[in-house]
């Protein structure tokens, strides 16, 4: 796959087109019918917590929360292959795969409600914290496989970037190195378009992400990321490449992120309504629902599983406003041995904020 699809090519792999028809026999995963109904439950599933943390953010009741409206098939084909032992190495927008690893909604709420507790995510294995400083964790990621590869276990890392995050120079370490050292770490970048307002037609001035790969001597394919087959395709032969020692693999994940950046973002002001309409006729659930209504696997009552997610969505959210409040102090004690002056200050003045803020909003 890696060699057809070669990124110095500039072909996109591709197994569905926009109407769910295969355009792509050759490399149709073997998966089984009950699968794939279970992938587009779990992206639904995963589609409805989202839409919905943007309603609770719009009550107040969340703070900043980053929406993966439109990205699921990522997550949903990566859901398919990693196992139990398999490490996440994160950015902020991998909600899918949170869940698939055994994350609860509840803990990624918490953690946007900024308590530090869920950062633990108690029940998931070998997943790491949340990244925000753009593309830190890829170093990480590296560093991570080279123990993996040091103590010869049967482990693969997983880790992710946005299209922005390729302009850091840790993007660049990080791949440099897990080629030099030929670590098993699957890079998957999220090309949504945009990092914040700015447009992926001023990011690079390569033809694509995944031709980065080349240069570093690292298998790389540029992946249709709205299309659950192809991306299941793509990672799990990233997976076995990986595995077998043959080193990392870069994935470009080309995708839209549908929704803002994050809910203090407003998308109207710098793209089209033209450009997302074009968008969405290459949303990832409509495309796999084509899919399965021909293939007639398409048996169950959309509405009314929505509206049970729904509610489960709720009761975890609900869980978290009732989580032990976080003391204020956890925000400042843990930089320093000894709290510097200046950061005491900021503390007073923050305490000095809360109170004045319940005093004004009852
Ligand atoms: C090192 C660093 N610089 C700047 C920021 C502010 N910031 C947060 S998200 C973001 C854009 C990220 O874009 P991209 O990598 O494409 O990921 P996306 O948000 O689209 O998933 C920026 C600049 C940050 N968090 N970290
Ligand atoms: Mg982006």
């Amino acid at each position: 796959m890696f060699d057809e699809y070669n990124p110095l090519k500039n072909k996109i792999f591709r197994i569905i087109d926009n109407k769910g028809k295969v355009i792509n026999k050759k490399w149709m995963p073997e998966i089984e019918s009950k699968s794939i109904v279970k992938a587009y439950k779990d992206m639904l599933f995963s589609r409805t917590a989202d839409l919905l943390t943007v309603n609770y953010q719009r009550q107040g009741r969340i703070f900043t929360y980053p929406p993966n409206y439109g990205q699921e098939a990522i997550s949903g084909g990566v859901a398919q292959v990693i196992r139990h032992d398999d490490w996440v190495v994160p950015a902020f927008r991998e909600l899918g795969t949170w869940l698939s690893k055994g994350v609860s909604l509840k803990e990624v709420f918490l953690y946007f409600m900024g308590n530090e507790d869920a950062s633990k995510f108690e029940n998931a294995h070998n997943v790491v914290p949340i990244s925000v400083p753009i593309a830190s964790q890829l170093i990480h990621a590296v560093g991570i496989a080279y123990e993996i590869k040091f103590h010869k276990k049967d482990e693969v890392v997983y880790t992710f970037v946005g299209d922005g995050g390729t302009s850091e120079g840790d993007f660049h370490e990080a791949v440099n190195f897990a080629g030099v050292w030929k670590v098993p770490v699957v890079f998957i970048v999220q090309n949504n378009q945009y990092g914040i307002s700015t447009p992926f037609s001023v990011q690079t001035a390569s033809q694509s992400i995944a031709i980065k790969s080349v240069a570093y001597g690292v298998a790389g394919i540029q992946v249709d990321g709205n299309d659950f087959f192809a991306m299941y395709a793509a990672v799990k032969e990233a997976h076995e490449h990986a595995r077998q020692g043959k080193g990392p693999v870069l994935i470009e994940a080309v995708t839209y992120r549908k929704g803002a950046h994050t809910t203090s973002d407003d998308p109207s002001k710098y793209r089209t309504k033209e450009e997302e309409e074009k968008w969405n006729k290459t949303d990832p659930l409509d495309r796999l629902k084509a899919f399965m209504i021909d293939a007639k696997i398409f048996d169950f009552d959309e509405e009314k599983l929505i509206a049970e997610y729904k509610k489960e969505v709720d009761r975890q959210f609900v869980e978290a406003e009732n989580y032990t409040p976080y003391p204020v102090e956890d925000v400042f004690k843990y930089q320093y041995v000894d709290m510097p002056e200046d950061l005491k200050e900021q503390q007073r003045e923050y305490e000095k904020f809360l109170k004045w803020k319940t005093s004004v909003v009852k």
